[in-house]
């Protein structure tokens, strides 16, 4: 088969295949729904196939890369919905599935500041229309020992840090993400402050596997989830991968991130996934994989970079990861 180059594409191409793909997907989901429910993919009238679509937000298709998609089985929409890290609704896994319906995605602007020669305040319009949207399917594992395969919906961050053209300068990216006091019930609490931020290197913020994501198994990200948008860096603990993002900042000092801030013998800068070095009060030697047989299933071993190491172990040339956990 010809693969064309994407300069030889039209525009008028790419929206019709955008929406091909996303009528071929929505109807093979509306197939599973149906199938899941105990019917026949004719068993669902179109009214009631719109009106799951509805519960679970608007399609948001992207073109599969298999570039970037483990193998591993994929962790169902419900178990990745409703088993969530967001601490601003909450500390349970069940709080931001119950509360973040209360988060207001609209109007919603990302603003990308600092060591830029052109710094910029993007929409949220915009930033879906930035690059072409990709699914990846990219393991997530969480500090706590746990893990999940989840098929994101978004582009490289690195698309987005072009357009503001990065100084000389900027060593570092800040992530800054959203505080509603009145919609998350979770920021009275004091484990941390907030706003929740985080930081990459520039050199990692850059990293084609570091990724915007706006969305996963093809629909617009549940607030949970971190609407309208949030990271995903798949080879570091979850918690770099920063929720509800307001603003972008390239600095030159290294920032120190909420976790960093309330607990720095346990939370590091770099958060690499190290099945070799252990939290203070746990090891991360072992994964508990989200939907896989509960309790008694065998946990599964943890890989060093979750997995990622032939991409990004050569950033960290040099540098004594136990040191720099
Ligand atoms: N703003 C914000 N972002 C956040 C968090 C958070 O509490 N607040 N939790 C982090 C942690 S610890 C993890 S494991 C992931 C969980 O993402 P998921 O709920 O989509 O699986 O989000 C990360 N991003
Ligand atoms: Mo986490």
């Amino acid at each position: 088969m010809l693969i064309r180059k994407p300069a030889d594409i039209v525009p008028s191409e790419i929206t019709s295949e955008t929406v091909y793909r996303s009528r071929r997907q929505w109807m093979a989901r509306a197939g599973a729904m149906a199938a899941a429910a105990g019917m026949g993919v004719a068993g669902l009238s179109s009214r009631e196939a719109w009106a799951a679509d509805d519960a679970q937000g608007a399609p948001l298709p992207g073109r599969a890369n298999p570039d970037y998609a483990v193998m591993d089985k994929q962790t169902s929409f419900k178990d990745i919905t409703t088993y969530n890290n967001y601490y601003e609704f909450g500390l349970d896994k069940s709080d931001p599935a119950e509360y973040a319906h209360k988060l207001v995605t609209r109007p919603w602007t990302v603003s990308v500041e600092g060591a830029v020669a052109r710094p910029r305040t993007f929409g949220i319009d915009e930033l879906l229309k930035l690059a072409p949207m990709e699914e990846r399917i990219y393991r997530l594992r969480c500090v706590e020992a746990w893990s999940m395969v989840i098929p994101w919906v978004g582009y490289s961050l690195s698309s987005l840090l072009k357009q503001v053209e990065p100084t000389g300068n900027a060593k570092f990216v800040e992530f800054v993400t959203v505080v509603q006091r009145d919609n998350m019930p979770g920021v009275r609490s004091r484990v941390l402050d907030w706003p929740y931020v985080e930081a990459l290197r520039l050199d990692e913020a850059m990293h084609p596997l570091t990724m915007l994501v706006f969305g996963l198994y093809g629909r617009v990200l549940p607030n949970q989830n971190g609407a309208p948008l949030r990271l995903a860096v798949p080879w570091k603990y979850g918690f770099k991968s920063a929720k509800s993002l307001v603003a972008i900042r390239l600095v030159e000092k290294r920032p120190t991130s909420s976790w960093m801030n309330s607990a720095p013998q346990e939370y590091g800068f770099y958060a690499n996934v190290n099945p070799e070095v252990s939290h203070p009060r746990w090891s991360q030697a072992t994964e508990r994989r989200i939907g896989e047989g509960g309790f008694f299933a065998p946990k599964r071993k943890t890989e060093m970079f979750n997995g990622y190491g032939s991409q990004v172990a050569s950033l960290y040339t040099g540098l004594d990861l136990r040191a720099n956990y």
